[in-house]
This record gives C-alpha cells, structure tokens and sequence, in this order.
C-alpha cells in the first residue's frame, strides 16, 4: 500500500512538471536570446503553479492520512487473522494427519476386500468344480446302475399293483375291525357301569351290615329293658359262699343307685335265721392297673343291699370299701331276707366280678 500511494504522488509530480515544461516551450519561442531570463520565468511560473495548487496538494496529503488510517485497520485485521491462523494451526495440522492416517487405512481396507473378493471367487471356483465333480459321478453312477434302477421300478410297478389289489380286500376289513373296536368300547363302557353300580351296591351293604349290627345291639338292649328293668332274676347265695360272675348287656338295669340311669346288676338273696354281721366283699378282675374310668374294660364296682327279695329297697350300698376300686359292706342285720345287687359305678359297664358273703 506504501508503494501505491508514493507513486500517486509520483505521479502528481510528474504531472506538475509537464505543465511546467509545456508552459516553458512556449514562453521560449516567444523569448530566445535570453535563456536565463525564461528560465527564471520558468521557474516563477513553476514556483506560481505549485503556489496555485497547493490547496489541492494538502488535499491530496489529508486523503492520504485517511487512507494510511485505513491501512492501519486493515493491517490490525490481517494481523488478527494471522493470530487465528496461528491458533488453528494445531487443530488443521492433526486433521491434516488423520486425513493422512485414514487414507492409509481406507488404502488397506480396499486391498482387503480386494483380497477377499479373489478369496470368494476362489471358493465360487472350488464350490463349482465340486459340483462338476459330483454331476459326473451322479452320472456315472446312473450309468453303472441303470439295469438295477429299471429293475427296481418294474418291482415297484408290481408292488402298486398288489397293493391295490389288497386294498380292495383290506377295506371291508378295516371296517369289520372298527365295528369291533366299537363294540368293544361299548361293552367296556358297559362294564364300567355295571363295575360302578356292583360297587355302590357293596357299600350300600356294608352300610346295611352295620345298620344291622346296630339294630340287633339296639334290639339287646331294649329286651333287656322291657324284659329286666324292674325285674330280673334272684340268685340264692349262702354264708361262706363266693359267686363268680359277670355284668353284661343282658342284665337287668339297676335302680339301687339313683345317680346311675343305665348300669348293669346282678342280684343274690340270702336269709339269716339269726341276727348277725355280714360282710360282703364285691372284686372286679377287669378293674385296669390305673383304676381309670372310661379305659378299657373298667368296671369300678358298686354293692347295694336291700331288704326283702327286692331291686329297689335299699338299706346301704358302698362303692370303694374294698381294695382300690372294690367294694365291700359290713353291717349288722336282723334275722329275714335280704337282697344283694352287684352292679358298677358307671353306666354301661361289663365285665367279670366275684362276689363273697361273710
Ligand atoms: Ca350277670
Ligand atoms: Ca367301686
């Protein structure tokens, strides 16, 4: 820029001189024999001229100022730039080398598939030349086998024909078979009913045994009680004399203890000709080890005395006198009949006792 604006003004010199000298020429035709004189006036006239254009000159130099202001900013913005030029320098220098190191990489990745594209025409080749190989041994094998392969599909044209002939035959017996099948099904299902029903009629008399069962205990006890209640028989017992004996359901129900409402008795008479102590002892065998009641066959025993040949006159009765759960009473009586009923401490129970009289 320095250089353009120092040939403008160059220039503006230049321009000045050559009016000077034209101007010279002619005041030198008019005046020849006196050379210094024009030239003196040459150079007034020179001197005049610059003295005219001076205003013209300044504004000349003022626009030169502008533009050297406007070079400056320039300059500063060419000197911004190289700095950001200078700040990028790095990053355009590391894009630079990956473009380098990724057209390395596509070059391999191109010589690859290159490679690999002969590869799998090589495989093509191989796979083809296989198939060649096979086609000719198909071939050769037809060749050799063909009497064999005739043979066989005239033995096959035979079979089909049998077959269809044994179709024919076969179908009516399919359909027999399938009648039978379902006959068979039926007289299955048949079966299972009658399996079923036989089945229900089992425990419907199972049901019925018991009933029975049931019945014919019911039908004890109420002979036991339209027939004994009230009544039973007497036994005769002696001084000295041991019964042995049992309580079962066929005997009388006692009325000796009100507390019970269905226990079983026995009953023994004796008279006394005199007036006398008796004992008498009433044991059980089937008293349990525990003495529990409600265990198997228990029977806590239970004495009562009466007056007379009667059930229901009591004089005393004892539970326990005896031995654990035995009884025993010991009473001084007059002379008469007397009646002793053997019976238990709870209702309903059976079993074996003896019975002694003192
Ligand atoms: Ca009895
Ligand atoms: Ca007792």
């Amino acid at each position: 820029m320095g250089g353009k604006i120092l040939a403008m003004l160059v220039m503006v010199g230049l321009t000045g001189t050559a009016v000077a000298q034209e101007e010279g020429n002619t005041s030198q035709g008019a005046d020849n024999g006196q050379p210094f004189q024009a030239l003196s006036a040459l150079i007034e006239e020179n001197n005049q001229l610059i003295a005219d254009n001076a205003g013209a000159i300044e504004a000349i130099a003022v626009e030169v100022a502008v533009l050297a202001g406007d070079i400056d900013v320039i300059n500063q913005q060419m000197a911004d730039l190289d700095t950001r030029l200078g700040a990028n320098e790095s990053a355009i220098a590391n894009a630079l080398a990956m473009i380098d190191e990724n057209s390395v990489n596509i070059e391999g990745l191109e010589s690859d598939l290159i490679s690999l594209s002969d590869d799998t025409k090589q495989d093509i080749d191989s796979l083809r030349q296989d198939i060649r190989l096979l086609d000719q041994e198909v071939g050769s094998l037809l060749q050799t086998n063909s009497g064999r392969i005739a043979s066989l599909l005239l033995a096959l044209s035979v079979l089909s024909a049998d077959v269809q002939d044994n179709t024919a035959a076969i179908n009516p017996l399919i359909t027999d078979i399938s009648y039978l099948m379902s006959q068979v099904m039926f007289n299955t299902n048949s079966v299972s009913l009658l399996n079923n029903q036989r089945n229900l009629l089992v425990a419907r008399i199972d049901d019925l045994d018991f009933l029975l069962l049931t019945l014919n205990d019911e039908i004890d006890k109420l002979k036991v009680g339209v027939v004994v209640v009230g009544g039973g028989t007497f036994t005769d017992i002696g001084i000295n004399e041991t019964i042995s004996g049992a309580l079962t359901i066929y005997d009388a129900i006692s009325l000796g203890h009100p507390s019970r409402s269905n226990a079983y008795s026995d009953t023994y008479t004796f008279e006394l000709g005199a007036t006398r102590t008796v004992v008498i002892d009433l044991a059980s065998p089937d008293i349990n080890s525990t003495g529990r009641r409600g265990d198997p066959g228990f029977v806590d025993t239970l004495l009562v005395l009466h007056r007379g040949d009667c059930r229901n006159c009591r004089l005393t009765y004892n539970d326990d006198g005896g031995e654990g759960l035995n009884s025993r009473i010991t009473m001084a009586l007059d002379t008469g009949l007397y009646t002793i009923e053997v019976t238990s401490y709870k209702d309903e129970a059976v079993g074996e006792y003896q019975l002694r009289l003192q």
